[in-house]
């Protein structure tokens, strides 16, 4: 058996990151377009097709799922997206 090539824990391993959904809430006053205008722009890589669908949900089921990143990506995003005047919040993706 070749013991040696199990490797001793260190401070230095890589944990799993906990993902968390950042969650978009709907409201009775931003205009529809704004809420896509702030998704393309605060969210990477995000369509204002894609963006559309995210705030169509959200307006019909009262929220939806942004994006589904680490947690301090996580809270980035929805700082980015509060201090656009939109409502939201993260919780863990489990
Ligand atoms: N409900 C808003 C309206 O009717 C649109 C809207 C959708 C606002 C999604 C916020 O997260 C939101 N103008």
């Amino acid at each position: 058996m070749v013991f040696a090539e199990v490797k001793p824990k260190s401070s230095t391993d890589r944990k799993p990151m906990p993902m968390y959904r950042v969650l978009l809430h709907n409201d009775d006053y931003t205009p529809m377009e704004y809420v896509i205008e702030v998704l393309v722009q605060t969210i990477p890589a995000m369509q204002p097709p894609q963006a559309r669908e995210i705030m169509l949900e959200a307006h019909t089921n009262g929220s939806a799922v942004v994006i589904v990143v680490p947690k301090e990506h996580a809270e980035f995003y929805k700082e980015q997206l509060q201090n656009h005047g939109l409502i939201s919040t993260i919780e863990p993706d489990c």
